[in-house]
């Protein structure tokens, strides 16, 4: 028996997904290119994936738990349980306006075209506050949206602000706060989930002692 953990490839949360299990005592090798690793000292397989297609592999049950961002977890919107927030990957997603722009509430938004990378969340947003808008996916370059014309608003991922500085927009309204979370398929078997009990404890103790 052993429990299928999928974190990221590479990318912002790899790291510190890796660092996390070193920290429970769990030594994971991460081959050049390599999809899987079987951890030396803790029966646990590491599947490495992109973020995007976490929870489906965590809701389909091909990994049983995974770590990744609440921003694509809320984003993909799949039948999974989040057990525990692990304090890193922090951001926030949130609306930016070019900075000449006079924005005093998301009434500003209507009848505007909005770039983003998390159309359901946006979307989700807009209908809570009764707002009709023009949504358009882009996968990356967020912030170029405005100054090429694509858009007049952008939705994007924020942490120190310096990439919508840099490009002339000045965030003014965050709509969800995020950070890497654990989650669980809901159908774990009772060995399975005594695996991740077990995993669970070192987190927690690992954060505490952090603290
Ligand atoms: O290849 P893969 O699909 O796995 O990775 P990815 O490129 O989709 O994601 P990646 O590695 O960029 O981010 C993974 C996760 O890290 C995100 O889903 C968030 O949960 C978290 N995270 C934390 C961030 C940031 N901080 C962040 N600042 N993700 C992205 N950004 C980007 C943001 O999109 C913007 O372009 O950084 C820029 C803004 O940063 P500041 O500091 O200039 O504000
Ligand atoms: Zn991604």
């Amino acid at each position: 028996m052993v429990l299928k953990l999928a974190v990221q490839k590479g990318g912002r949360l790899h790291e510190d997904s890796i660092q996390l299990l070193k920290d429970c005592g769990i030594s994971v090798k991460n081959g050049h290119n390599q999809l899987k690793s079987t951890a030396e000292n803790f029966p646990l397989e590491v599947y490495f994936l992109r973020d995007d297609d976490i929870p489906q592999y965590v809701e389909d049950a091909v990994a049983h738990i995974g770590i990744v961002g609440e921003n694509v977890l809320l984003e993909k919107n799949k039948q999974v349980d989040t057990v525990e927030p692990l304090g890193f990957g922090k951001c926030r997603l949130s609306f930016a306006v070019p900075k000449g722009e006079t924005y005093t509430n998301s009434t500003y938004l209507q009848g505007k075209k909005i770039a983003t990378s998390y159309p359901f969340i946006t979307q989700q947003f807009l209908k809570e506050k009764g707002i009709q808008a023009e949504i358009h996916e882009i996968s990356g370059s967020v912030e170029l949206a405005p100054s090429i014309g694509l858009a007049d608003v952008v939705c994007d991922l924020v942490s120190s602000g310096s990439t919508l500085f840099m490009n002339g927009l000045k965030e003014v309204e965050t709509i969800l706060k995020s950070q890497a979370v654990l989650i669980k398929n809901k159908g774990l078997g009772s060995e399975q989930q005594q695996l991740l009990d077990k995993l669970l404890f070192r987190i927690r103790s690992v954060r505490k002692a952090k603290n």
